[in-house]
């Protein structure tokens, strides 16, 4: 679906962004493997969470959602039966990554498939390891690539050490490990988002983290228990740069999550002299969360790199977009992962944005941005990807004249409401 978009001059107002999509996404998955009720509040109603409800209903989960409610009754790993539709997982990498680490030690088979998207992402950073342990994984390319048969297998712990730093292959193993023969240990280049050890524990399962490594001793059992799903801060950081290159505008984002290692695009913004302060910040909760609010500001250029990646990954696309409204030159390094997401980020987001009048160039593991450029209306494309989508749409605020974004509908994967809400903040 086209979108026309025009320029905005202002925005201001108290948004309240919705639920973290991971977190949202374990909240279903481990609920479905618990014994007993788990209740969710504020669960994330964008498509690819609810592929991962339906990927449970067929496993034979009784799940019943009523908006940002959600009630699963599990009966324990065991209590999972061979679905007889394949399990269908939209355009969500989380949903089947984590699925083949639940599924390896299942007495039946399954076969999981997705979209367009997920036929061309590799899968072979988790059935490497799962085959290891025991799984017996096929599909093209030698089990790199959709449609995947699992079959369970006798699975036995493993000590993994992973080439990349990624909360998929971390939790897709853990899982797997949590059914099977003795300990998994899974060691990480650098630290990944770690909500799958936080939530495993609100489950009543026992981990150790020690830095990079996390481990877990087979034949534990998940108890059902209540998740409280905070906003979702990769959602709220295209408002965070919006309130930013927007003038005159003060944007207030209400109950974001706040987890460490997801917070490198504040560390960033900050740098590069955005204002923004917390309010009612809740560092108790198993998920941190607070009040942001940001105002306009001028910012300028600077270099992210190393360590600050991971916790950033999925905000690279609104990051560039905030350097080409910085004064200087932005170097974004180490990211090579943005190559295998929803699309090529690396490339998506240089293309279209060149299309807008940005000075960007691609690099191998990144890109270049030089600031600050005025951006003009044009034709662009989200390519299916809803980081994309809503990055142009951010853009196209700033843009002299109108912007037409095709496949908007894009958006919807993890923020339906978006739409609606830069309409609102437009309009106080
Ligand atoms: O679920 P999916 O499609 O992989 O979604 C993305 C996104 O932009 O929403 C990545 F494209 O987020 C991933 C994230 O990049 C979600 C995620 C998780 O919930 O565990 C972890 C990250 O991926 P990875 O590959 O680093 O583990």
């Amino acid at each position: 679906m086209k979108k026309q978009l025009t320029p905005i001059h202002r925005l201001n107002g108290t948004i309240k962004v919705p639920g973290d999509k991971s977190i949202s996404h374990r909240s279903v998955m481990f609920g479905s493997i618990a014994e007993g009720k788990t209740t969710i509040n504020g669960f994330l109603t964008g498509e690819d969470c609810l592929s991962t409800i339906s990927c449970f209903k067929k496993l034979g989960v009784n799940i019943v959602q009523d908006g940002e409610h959600v009630t699963v009754e599990g009966s324990g790993i065991s209590g999972l039966k061979q679905s007889s539709d394949d399990l269908y997982v939209g355009n969500s990498g989380t949903t089947i990554r984590l699925m083949l680490g639940i599924l390896a030690n299942t007495s039946f088979s399954s076969v999981l498939t997705g979209d367009e998207s997920i036929a061309k992402r590799p899968m072979n950073r988790v059935t490497k390891p799962l085959r290891e342990m025991g799984a017996e994984i096929e599909g093209n390319e030698e089990g790199n690539k959709v449609p995947l048969h699992i079959k369970g297998g006798n699975v036995k712990g493993i000590h993994y050490h992973s080439p990349i730093a990624s909360a998929q292959v971390k939790s897709a193993i853990l899982l797997a490990g949590l059914q099977g023969e003795g300990t998994t240990s899974v060691t990480e280049p650098l630290k990944s988002r770690d909500h799958t050890e936080r939530m495993l524990e609100a489950f009543g399962v026992e981990l150790k983290s020690d830095n990079l490594t996390v481990s877990i001793d087979g034949g534990q059992q998940l108890k059902g228990t209540h998740i409280e799903v905070p906003g979702d801060i990769s959602s709220a950081a295209f408002f965070l740069v919006a309130g930013a290159i927007v003038p005159e505008s003060t944007i207030t984002l209400q109950k974001v999550g706040l987890n460490p290692t997801r917070t490198g695009i504040l560390d960033v913004l900050h740098d590069m002299g955005a204002e923004i302060s917390y309010e009612n910040v809740n560092e108790e909760a198993s998920e941190p969360y607070g009040d942001l609010v940001v105002k306009t500001s001028s910012l300028k250029g600077t270099v992210i790199e190393g360590d600050v990646i991971p916790r950033l990954i999925d905000e690279i696309p609104i990051i560039a977009l905030a350097a080409t409204q910085a004064e200087g030159e932005t170097i974004i390094k180490d990211a090579q992962e943005l190559r295998v997401k929803e699309t090529d980020r690396i490339e998506t987001v240089v293309n279209e944005l060149q299309k807008m009048g940005a000075q960007i160039e691609a690099t191998e593991d990144g890109m270049i941005i030089h600031g600050k450029s005025p951006l003009k209306g044009a034709s662009v494309q989200s390519y299916g990807d809803h980081r994309i989508g809503m990055m142009l749409s951010i853009a196209a605020c700033l843009a002299e004249g109108e912007t037409t974004l095709d496949q908007s509908e894009a958006v919807a994967v993890s923020y339906p409401s978006f739409f609606d809400q830069l309409q609102r903040l437009s309009n106080p």
